[in-house]
């Protein structure tokens, strides 16, 4: 089977899916669309893509993307019109997301569902997560963005996370000691890229008409 474009399986809310959706809208690509819902996966992303997350993307090869950064660096890799796989920090972009992804998302999870967790109160696990939130004050301190002066895939990658982290309660994020941080996500918040990520579809369903993204 070819597709005219690559088929997205995606979900507004989750961050992977929105690092995905904001690499493709700075690669300036475009992509089909299916919106899912977690607890009804639809069977032909299941079939290229048993382990069940999104974001998925099929490629018109046949060839399927099943983690958020390889779906983002393909996209960029094809082009990269704002520049955002600057070489001179991808180094250190690499090393920020994997201490997002490995260690700062699990304390996120824990933080937003204190509730299931037990072991610790929810403001310790805040407190666990401010620790990488300290480490990007310090970054956002000497330049606009996490890197440097324009945007990078830390940035991109980074994010949604970061939102996450601030909407579990708001008023308590923004009475934390991290001025660049609260602008950084604030400004992230209002970016035309970041709206547009955030559009909203309705749930593929079989026979419904191809949707394109952006
Ligand atoms: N490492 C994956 C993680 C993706 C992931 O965990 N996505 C979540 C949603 S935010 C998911 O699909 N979970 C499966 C489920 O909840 O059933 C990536 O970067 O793409």
């Amino acid at each position: 089977m070819s597709l005219l474009f690559p088929r997205l399986y995606s979900f507004r809310r989750c961050p992977y899916a929105m690092r995905a959706r904001l690499g493709i809208l700075f690669a300036g690509l475009s992509v089909e669309l299916r919106e899912i819902v977690l607890k009804n996966k639809p069977a032909p992303m299941l079939a290229i893509s048993p382990k069940g997350t999104v974001p998925v993307l099929q490629l018109a090869d046949g060839d399927v993307l099943e983690e958020s950064i390889e779906i983002i660096m393909w996209a960029l890799k094809q082009q990269d019109p704002h520049g955002l796989l600057d070489i001179t920090v991808s180094h250190e972009a690499n090393a920020l997301i994997e201490q997002n992804d490995n260690n700062f998302k699990y304390w996120l999870n824990r933080y937003k569902y204190a509730d299931r967790y037990l072991e610790m109160t929810q403001t310790e696990y805040r407190e666990q997560g401010e620790v990488f939130l300290q480490i990007l004050e310090t970054l956002l301190t000497k330049h606009t963005f996490l890197l440097g002066d324009s945007i990078t895939i830390a940035d991109i990658c980074i994010m949604p996370f970061i939102r996450q982290f601030a909407h579990v309660n708001r008023a308590v994020f923004y009475n934390l000691p991290y001025p660049h941080l609260h602008l950084w996500l604030q400004n992230w918040l209002e970016h035309p890229f970041f709206i547009q990520a955030m559009s909203k579809f309705t749930p593929w369903q079989e026979d419904d008409d191809v949707i394109i993204f952006p």
